[in-house]
């Protein structure tokens, strides 16, 4: 780029001054853009050749926001944006943003500046700071509700999701969709304003979309109350809502100052540091250092997947969502048919709450071949297996697909803990065995470990990688271990659990102080709703554990309507059972236990510390590349609450320091179980972080 500066151009095209960003990756607004955005307005507005401004960008994208990097950091440097947005909004002669890729965050802010709007069909529009723990905190949260009204704008501010072109174009935020060529079909809608002498549209001036509105707050709350579960514990979301209740009832510059206001708390506040750094952790996992981003990847046309339960049914429905057809095999006429219910039934809710029309829901079943024959699976180019947790059946299926597939496919095992070195080595070809370790309800939950066996090939690793990323999933690398990283670390959170509610805690106190920290539910809860007889055994069952009571009480968890907690018929709620109480209190007694009251601070530092320690320990044997992977990990994987960042991230803010003091005063209890891993006591006495 020339003209303005190193990444602004400026160039009088018929008439028409044409200002291109060309600041990759993603044009964000740093320092040098605000700078070329500010002079190269000031320019063209000077230029007596020029009768319009039209903004466009370069690469892959319009702005996609601020920059990230620089949130936080002590101040921005140069013009600010509001200069820029300033300028452009008063300034005398039309300006247009031409808009491609994504306009996001500052991005659109900026946008909403421009007298007018105009986008490629593929163009997407929206406001996602909310999902930075901040709000847009350049003048969105009041023009957007001043164009798509309140209501819309709440839902874009407050969850963040972004509007496509067609959408945008019925809801005024664009005024065209330009077909062909962006920046001519730009310059000929501005030749056409002039012509026209059409007004300097300033979205600050019009309330006719606010004014509706006000003294009706139900509006506004109907989306507070709707999404009160899923924004627990978040404060961005209602900062958001608070900022639009201020575009109804505020003028336009008071709105403008409360949104100031509320920004600058969020941005100074842990939570969207936590956000942000998440952000970037997410990318980072995508890196990895051995496997460079140019190594050459297996094309993968076709999947077979083995099993069609739960797994395999989820694991299925990733594949065909981006159009990739599926083999699915069973050995059982009767489950095949069971596993594509599900998934027909899975599509059918998502076509009656409007997400699909009910010709995908066909076309996506019709890529699903079902088959009780595994030499169905010749011509498959990965097949993922997801049968049941056992070793010499997984042996048994690699030793049948080392037969049956083709050279170069990639043989996948779903399995959580296994190791995958020795299913690799029933075959020919332990460099094409790999983990793909999806999280259940596989269909849903984000995170994919892709677990790196000691003879994977790197083209399998960065195939299955990149293959993530294409199935909508974050995939993170794990080396061999049992249970990986994230199972890895429940055990011995798992552990402790069990010991708190033998020495007085109740399985319910454990699980709401977990919960309140922001986890989705807590151990007793979770092992209820898996079944508290996953791993037991009838017949070596002997009264030695809580657990094997319970069990042999025939309270196997939510499906016997007993397990830690009771349940009515047809309600997944736990409601405290006296029965189970009674069971850990007699075992207590029995073993000696003495009774106390264990603070919801102790239980929440023995549940959790030894999920750091465990991350350390990942880190030491480098079955994790970084501690921010573990930290995807877990709030992909296990819903750790993202505004408190992932376990590593959470204990550096605690300081490593104070975690190992802590585990010291209960290392006198049980020394063995809370020796500090030596990565974690030599950080804490450098006054270190995980890195
Ligand atoms: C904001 O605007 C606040 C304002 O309201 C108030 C201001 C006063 N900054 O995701 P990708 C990097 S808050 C810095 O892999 P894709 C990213 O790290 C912002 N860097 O690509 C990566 O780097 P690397 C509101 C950024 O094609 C590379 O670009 N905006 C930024 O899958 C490629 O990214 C947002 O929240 C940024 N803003 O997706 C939008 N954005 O290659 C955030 C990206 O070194 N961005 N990078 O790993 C996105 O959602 C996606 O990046 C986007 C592209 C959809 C744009």
């Amino acid at each position: 780029m020339a003209a303005i500066n190193d990444v602004t151009d400026l160039e009088i095209r018929d008439g028409i001054a044409v200002l291109t960003l060309d600041s990759p990756p993603v044009n964000a607004l740093s320092a040098p853009v605000r700078d070329g955005l500010y002079k190269g307005m000031q320019q063209a507005i000077a230029d007596d050749n020029a009768a319009a401004v039209v903004l466009v960008c370069a690469g892959r994208t319009f702005i996609a926001g601020a920059d990230i990097t620089e949130l936080g950091s002590g101040g921005p440097q140069g013009a600010s944006l509001t200069d820029v947005q300033d300028m452009m909004e008063s300034s005398p002669k039309p300006v247009v943003a031409a808009i491609h890729g994504t306009a996001l965050g500052g991005g659109l802010e900026t946008a909403l500046c421009c007298h007018y709007r105009v986008g490629v069909p593929t163009a997407l529009f929206g406001l996602p700071e909310v999902k930075l723990g901040l709000l847009p905190g350049a003048g969105g949260t009041q023009r957007l509700p001043r164009i798509v009204g309140p209501e819309m704008a709440v839902e874009m501010v407050g969850i963040g999701e972004p509007m496509g072109a067609e959408k945008a174009l019925e809801v005024g935020l664009i005024s065209e969709i330009i077909k062909g060529d962006l920046t001519e079909g730009a310059i000929a809608f501005a030749k056409k304003l002039v012509a026209e002498n059409r007004p300097l549209v300033r979205v600050r001036d019009d309330d006719s979309k606010v004014a509706p509105a006000r003294g009706k707050p139900e509006i506004i709350d109907n989306f507070r109350k709707a999404h009160a579960r899923k924004n627990r514990g978040f404060l961005a979301p209602e900062y958001n809502i608070q900022c639009i209740e201020a575009a109804v009832e505020l003028p336009f510059e008071e709105g403008l100052k409360r949104e100031g206001e509320l920004f600058r708390e969020l941005l100074k506040g842990p939570q969207s540091a936590a956000q942000r750094y998440m952000f970037f952790a997410e990318r980072q996992a995508a890196k990895i250092p051995d496997v460079p981003k140019d190594t050459s990847q297996i094309p993968v046309r076709k999947v077979g997947v083995i099993g069609a339960g739960t797994m395999g049914g989820g694991i299925t429905m990733n594949f065909v969502n981006v159009g990739i057809p599926v083999t699915i095999i069973e050995t059982a006429q009767e489950a095949l048919d069971r596993g594509l219910a599900v998934v027909r039934r899975n599509y059918e809710n998502s076509a009656k709450k409007g997400k699909l029309t009910q010709d995908e829901v066909e076309r996506r079943m019709g890529l699903i071949t079902p088959s009780l024959d595994m030499a169905d699976l010749g011509d498959v180019d990965m097949v993922i297996e997801a049968v049941f947790e056992n070793m010499d059946l997984k042996r048994e299926i690699f030793t049948k697909l080392d037969t049956i597939c083709k050279q170069g496919a990639i043989l996948a095992t779903n399995t959580s803990a296994l190791d995958i070195n020795e299913i690799a080595a029933v075959t020919k070809r332990p460099e094409s065995v790999i983990g793909t370790h999806f999280f259940s309800p596989a269909n849903v939950m984000k995170l994919v470990e892709v677990v790196r066996g000691d003879k994977t090939a790197k083209e399998v690793i960065a195939t299955c990688m990149a293959l993530g990323k294409k199935i909508d999933k974050i995939p993170v690398l794990a080396g061999v271990c049992h249970g990986f990283i994230g199972n890895r670390m429940l055990f011995g959170r798992r552990v402790q659990a069990d010991k708190l509610i033998l020495e007085g805690a109740t399985p319910k106190r454990v699980d709401d102080v977990l919960y309140e920290f922001g986890l989705p539910m807590g151990p007793f809860a979770m092992s209820d709703l898996a079944g508290v007889d996953v791993g037991w055994n009838p017949k070596t069952s002997q009264g030695g554990s809580v657990r094997d009571r319970l069990c042999e009480a025939g309270r196997r968890g939510q499906k016997t309507n007993a397990g830690y907690y009771d349940y009515k018929e047809g309600d997944r709620t736990p409601v405290e059972s006296d029965v189970a109480l009674k069971i850990i209190r007699d075992f207590a007694a029995e073993k000696g236990y003495p009774q106390r009251d264990v603070s919801d601070q102790e239980i929440l530092e023995r549940c959790l510390f030894p999920m750091i320690n465990e991350g350390a320990k990942i880190l030491e044997e480098g079955i994790a590349i970084r501690a921010s992977d573990i930290d995807v990990v877990w709030v992909y994987g296990y819903g750790w609450p993202v505004y408190r960042g992932g376990p590593m991230y959470w204990a550096n803010s605690l300081g490593l320091d104070k975690v190992v003091a802590r585990m010291e005063e209960f290392a006198k209890d049980d020394p063995e179980f809370w020796k500090p891993a030596g990565l974690l006591a030599k950080l804490a006495a450098e006054g270190g972080k995980f890195q």
